[in-house]
């Protein structure tokens, strides 16, 4: 049934009068077309409360759903589109007509089965890191469990289209989470619930109709917690963010010589920012997340020097199967030397600083010259 028959069809004023519920159950009726009879027993009305169940099971902390419908959103984008707001993450704009039509990456999707995953590791030693990096890389894991939800359903109640995603599409997931009634989204432009926001977002296209939730009223109220924390200022209004001073923008995904004037602002952060989230009264209420995230070994009492003397092989062995990996041995290393140049005067850092002095890369040499010269250290005696 094409998109238009469907629509069409939720119009009829008799359609209307018996609710979404009816229209959503004669749907799949009509999706399951040979399956009917053998399945004709089965109260389709439980299937959202089936889903939502299966979801728990695999360790979600959150299911929703939502109509896939983007709305008003589609012209916020285009508007930090237009204000330069994503810097260099090409991506933002040359797929921007994709995200905001989730038809562009599955022809017949009419629902979104939005999910959360909790990530807050029981220890966080490795301050300098942000949370969601310290263990196991949540694209991967979350597309496994969501996967496992849709052929899980699938085997259950007949096929259906469908495509999973986190982070790995074109998609704008804290809009539709937050119409998914997964939270709100907070004046730091990341998804809030009650239990705080420190969860990973991933969702299911899919062509099934099916009822949506209700959304849940912002509660972040007169509160700017997260646009006073952030050390760069790049949350410049509520909802707002300019991702070019943002640290984890400046950290993870720029790949140039980062701006001199936010280098002291970086402070020793080497992957990543959670002060945004960290300040938020919402997180007081947070639950530890999925041991996947737990902290890993490699990070565990570890020192900025320690971490600037492992060679790229190291790297590649210690942040196996790491979202850190994603940034390359290089990008790594230039992070820490701005780290190290902020970190408090002390011969450990200076001398590791030094020892990479003849490192083959420009971006690395520049970053650890604009170090050591903070440090007070004359590079040219
Ligand atoms: C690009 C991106 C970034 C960029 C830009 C950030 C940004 N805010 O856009 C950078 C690299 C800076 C970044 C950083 C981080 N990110 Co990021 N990022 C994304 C990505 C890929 C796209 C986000 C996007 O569409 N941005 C475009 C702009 C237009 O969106 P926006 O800022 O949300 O703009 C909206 C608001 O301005 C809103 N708005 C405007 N006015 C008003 C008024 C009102 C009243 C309201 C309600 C809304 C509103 O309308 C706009 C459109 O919806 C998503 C994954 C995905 N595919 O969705 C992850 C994602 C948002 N990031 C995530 C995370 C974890 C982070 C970090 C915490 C990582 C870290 N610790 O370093 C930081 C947090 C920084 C921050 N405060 O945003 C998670 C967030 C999970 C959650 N609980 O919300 C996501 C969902 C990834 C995932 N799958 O889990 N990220």
């Amino acid at each position: 049934m094409d998109n238009q028959t469907r629509h069409n069809r939720q119009s009829q004023p008799g359609a209307k009068k018996l609710g979404r519920i009816f229209v959503w159950q004669w749907e799949l009726r009509g999706k399951l077309g040979g399956m009917q009879e053998t399945t004709s027993h089965r109260d389709y009305s439980k299937l959202p409360a089936h889903i939502k169940a299966l979801g728990q099971a695999l360790g979600f902390s959150a299911i929703g759903i939502c109509r896939a419908e983007i709305g008003e959103a589609a012209t916020r984008l285009q508007q930090w589109l237009h204000q330069g707001h994503h810097g260099k993450m090409d991506y933002m704009a040359c797929h921007a007509h994709l995200r905001t039509d989730p038809r562009a990456l599955l022809p017949d999707a009419c629902s979104v089965v939005m999910a959360a995953l909790d990530y807050l590791p029981a220890t966080a030693s490795a301050r300098e890191i942000s949370a969601y990096a310290l263990g196991r890389d949540y694209h991967k894991i979350m597309r496994q469990r969501l996967q496992k939800l849709a052929s899980t359903l699938q085997a259950e109640i007949g096929n259906f289209n469908y495509r999973v995603f986190s982070d790995s599409a074109p998609v704008m997931e804290v809009e539709l989470a937050q119409q998914a009634g997964l939270g709100w989204q907070g004046k730091n432009a990341l998804l809030i619930s009650r239990q705080g926001s420190w969860c990973f977002l991933g969702g299911i296209y899919t062509d099934l109709l099916l009822p949506p939730d209700a959304p849940i009223a912002s509660h972040c109220g007169s509160c700017t917690a997260c646009l006073k924390s952030c050390p760069t200022q790049a949350i410049t209004a509520p909802y707002q963010v300019d991702a070019r001073r943002c640290i984890s923008y400046l950290t993870i995904e720029f790949a140039g010589s980062i701006p001199q004037e936010l280098r002291p602002l970086i402070g020793q952060r080497i992957y990543g920012c959670d002060d945004c989230q960290k300040c938020c009264p919402w997180n007081r209420f947070a639950r530890i997340g999925d041991p996947a995230f737990a902290l890993r070994p490699a990070l565990e009492n570890t020192s900025l020097d320690k971490l600037f003397a492992w060679s790229e092989s190291d790297f590649n062995t210690n942040l196996e199967g790491s979202p850190i990996r994603r940034i390359g041995h290089e990008r790594w290393l230039r992070n820490i030397a701005i780290a190290l140049g902020n970190a408090p005067r002390q011969q450990k850092h200076i001398e590791a600083l030094q020892s990479r002095l003849d490192h083959p890369s420009t971006l690395v040499r520049e970053h650890i010259a604009w170090s050591l010269d903070r440090q007070g250290v004359n590079m040219n005696p």
